[in-house]
């Protein structure tokens, strides 16, 4: 057997996935740049309120699967940086807010009307495979958010000037996820450096980590079929 790539290296392999991460992908490239309509905006915050609310679910999954007390300790604070506690709203309160700020009523987010088959069958996807994956490897699934802080940060410096017409509370959720993501990170980090020791269980998280890529990848393929090609599911049936 290969022996295992040396902590750096392991590390330098997860982070060359960032070639495949949606941020390359041409809805968010047009989405940057300013090319992106009004529907397709309010599409891109409805579609992605349903991986927004699903995140604790996949994330009660892996606690759920997790027998290490300090894990879950550390884990949870995942679900609550979405599901809010006390008095801090969370992050699914703060997505909701988004989705109001680009025109759109809360109803027509939770009642999830807009949301297309292909972010749906991505989304489960990845709930899925976090309730039945070891918590190990759901917790791999997770290191796409190694190359989420220039997504957030983009669409804070871009948005403001392509998309006047959004109101700017409703980029509290960027602003939010931006300090949340480091501290993830690190955790899912030194998870994965520590306990995907043998050559195949690294191989092992990238494949897991191209599944995550391929989740976020099919969810904007959806959108763009939907919102840029404006070719939505059935729409060439009479
Ligand atoms: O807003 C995002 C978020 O809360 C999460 C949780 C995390 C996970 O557990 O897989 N991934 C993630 C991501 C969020 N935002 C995405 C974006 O493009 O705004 C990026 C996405 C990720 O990189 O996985």
């Amino acid at each position: 057997m290969e022996k295992p790539w040396s902590r750096s290296e392991f590390e330098a392999k997860l982070r060359e996935m960032e070639r495949f991460y949606h941020i390359h992908h041409e809805f968010q490239q047009r989405m940057d740049s300013g090319q992106l309509d009004r529907d397709a905006i309010q599409g891109w915050v409805a579609n992605r309120y349903y991986y927004q609310i699903s995140i604790p679910r996949k994330d009660g999954a892996i606690l759920a699967n997790c027998p290490d007390r300090e894990v879950r300790r550390l884990w949870i604070q995942r679900l609550l940086d979405h599901d809010g506690r006390g008095d801090d709203p969370g992050g699914i309160e703060a997505w909701l807010r988004l989705g109001e700020a680009v025109g759109l009523e809360r109803g027509e987010l939770e009642s999830e009307c807009r949301v297309l088959p292909g972010v749906r069958f991505a989304v489960d996807a990845y709930v899925n495979f976090a309730r039945q994956a070891t918590w190990q490897e759901a917790v791999s699934a997770s290191l796409t958010e190694l190359f989420a802080p220039t997504i957030h940060r983009r669409r804070l410096d871009n948005w403001p000037k392509h998309y006047p017409w959004i109101r700017p509370e409703g980029y509290d959720y960027f602003r939010k996820r931006l300090g949340e993501v480091r501290r993830d990170v690190q955790h899912g980090l030194q998870v994965t450096l520590d306990l995907f020791e043998t050559r195949p269980q690294q191989e092992r998280a990238l494949e897991i980590l191209k599944f995550k890529l391929d989740v976020l990848w099919s969810m904007l393929d959806a959108m763009w079929l939907a919102y840029v090609e404006k070719r939505p599911p059935y729409s060439n049936l009479s």
